[in-house]
Order: structure tokens, then C-alpha cells, then sequence
């Protein structure tokens, strides 16, 4: 009789936490996350504005394959010198334009004025 009255009262428990039969519904992911490639066919244009002797924005974060173009909004000539690449200086409203293709950090800074400094980080 003991056993009877346990086996109810666990059933009871299993009614009141698990419901009468009622299914749960089942939730399947259908959104996949892009893997990253390293060929990145949706490369990106970004712009890096020179204004008041400063790179805006001075670090940027991209991906390889896609290009950066620095504009020249001071009424100076300006330069992007990096170790891989550099441009000749360009006057107010010119722009250089350059297409990372490899990974790696950018260091850079203008030829005429080295202080002037700014960083890409090409990620895969
Ligand atoms: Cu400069």
C-alpha cells in the first residue's frame, strides 16, 4: 500500500512539472553565421578623412580585400606613408585610395608631418 501511494504522488510530481503529454515545441535554427573567407567578394570602400592635421578615423579595422580611402580636407598637402605602400602628397579635396589585400596592422603616418599618425588592422 506504501509502495502504491509513493508511485502516485510521483506520478503526481511528474503531471504537475511535465504536463499532461504536451509537447514542447522544438526551436530549430535555420540562421547560419557566415563563415569568413579569405577572398571576401563583398569587399568594403572605408574613408578616412584628413582634417586638422589628424587621420579621422586614426584606427580602423578591416577585413582583406577591402580598400581605404583617405581624403584631404585641409588646405594642406598631405601623405599616407606606410611600410608596404605610400602615396605622393595630395592637395585639399584629393584623395588616395589603397586595397589592402593582406592581413597584418597598418602603422601610418603623413610624410610631411610624421606626427600625424593612424593604424589599419586587415583582418581575414
Ligand atoms: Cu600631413
Amino acid at each position: 500500500m506504501k509502495k502504491i501511494a509513493i508511485i502516485f504522488v510521483l506520478s503526481l510530481i511528474q503531471i504537475v512539472f511535465f504536463g499532461c503529454g504536451e509537447k514542447a515545441e522544438t526551436v530549430i535554427p535555420t540562421a547560419s553565421i557566415d563563415a569568413p573567407t579569405s577572398d571576401n567578394t563583398g569587399a568594403q570602400s572605408y574613408s578616412v578623412n584628413i582634417s586638422g592635421y589628424a587621420f579621422d578615423p586614426a584606427e580602423l579595422t578591416i577585413v582583406a580585400g577591402d580598400s581605404v580611402t583617405w581624403t584631404n580636407l585641409d588646405s594642406v598637402a598631405h601623405s599616407i606613408v606606410a611600410d608596404s605602400f605610400s602615396s605622393d602628397n595630395f592637395s585639399t579635396n584629393e584623395s588616395f585610395t589603397y586595397t589592402f589585400d593582406a592581413t597584418g596592422v597598418y602603422e601610418y603616418f603623413c610624410g610631411p608631418h610624421p606626427n600625424m599618425t593612424g593604424i589599419i588592422t586587415v583582418t581575414k
